[in-house]
């Protein structure tokens, strides 16, 4: 659908506009009272989430790629059926098959109050089903005000039982990694992806000092990104998650990523609402699942 008829069938006056945005990739610009975004169909991402008062939320590296078919660096890209790896066939990309595909639009409205609630859309086709023999529909209800609502719905429309990890795999925006806290997962069992090694974390608050990949499974806790630099706290809250996900590549790997400025590194981190390792959905035909994220700030102090 070009760029006119989205406008013209989902735009809203003065608060929804479509747009061709970085590499030509329609997206979704949104400016309400309560708060600015800016979302790609390609992959159903949101890129940008500033609430009125506050700095930009999510990280948006300046090296990341705008191309058709190639993920988009920051924010929030979507992870499905599969989250990292796939488990046997690693000639497949890495974190599924929706998060570089064209999304369509189904829905955009406005609350009373303001929110704005952007319904969008993936179902399985041909090309999905050479990768993952499976049939789905996979919608991304994100509802943008003075917080953020990510609503990750699976729906298995197959007439056979398939199994799922995912992550909506967001990247925050802070000022520096070396004085960032992350509180919720004092305690928890994790598996250390650089270390290969299943771990606990301290009974006191995250403070990464290098490359951290770590999968906490069978955890529901909000985690709160504590950044006095910013003056603030970011919380991710979630239900139908099991899993998070906190990472941060560090200077090495960052280096080694076409995408990603060198120097930019200190100033993301990823904490991913997430089923994955051991946590995985089981859905029978007909079955749907909801996962969910609920992004807030508030200041410190
Ligand atoms: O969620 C952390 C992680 O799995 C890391 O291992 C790293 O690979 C990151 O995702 C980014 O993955 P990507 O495929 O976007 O480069």
């Amino acid at each position: 659908m070009n760029i006119d008829t989205l406008n013209k069938q989902f735009g809203i006056a003065n608060v929804v506009t479509f747009t061709a945005g970085n590499g030509d990739l329609p997206c979704i610009t949104l400016t309400s009272k309560l708060a600015n975004a800016t979302i790609y169909l390609q992959g159903g991402h949101i890129t940008h989430w500033q609430p009125t008062g506050e700095k930009p939320v999510l990280f948006m590296n300046s090296k990341s790629f705008f191309e058709d078919g190639k993920p988009i660096r920051g924010g929030v890209p979507i992870c499905f059926p599969w989250f990292g790896a796939h488990p046997t066939n690693e000639k497949l990309p890495a974190h599924g098959i929706v998060r570089a595909k064209q999304w369509e639009v189904e829905s955009i409205t406005q609350d009373p109050v303001g929110n704005v609630i952007v319904t969008l859309l993936t179902k399985s086709d041909q090309a999905s089903y050479d990768l993952w023999p499976f049939k789905f529909e996979l919608r991304h209800i994100i509802t943008v005000g003075s917080t953020l609502n990510l609503n990750l719905q699976t729906q298995n429309t197959d007439d056979k039982e398939f199994k799922i990890t995912q992550a909506l795999h967001t990247y925050l925006a802070i000022k520096n990694i070396h004085n960032v806290q992350i509180a919720g997962l004092e305690g928890c069992p994790y598996f250390d992806k650089v270390a290969t090694a299943n771990t606990h974390a301290p009974q006191s608050p995250l403070h990464l000092t290098g490359e951290f990949d770590s999968v906490f499974c069978d955890t529901q806790a909000t985690c709160r990104v504590i950044d006095p630099d910013m003056g603030r706290q970011i919380s991710v809250a979630k239900t139908g998650s099991d899993s998070t996900i906190v990472w941060n590549p560090w200077i090495s790997k960052s280096a080694k990523m076409q995408d990603m400025a060198d120097h930019e590194w200190p100033q993301m981190l990823c904490i991913e609402t997430a089923n994955a390792g051991h946590n995985i959905i089981t859905l029978k035909p007909g079955d749907q699942h909801e996962m969910t994220s609920m992004i807030s700030v508030t200041k410190l102090g």
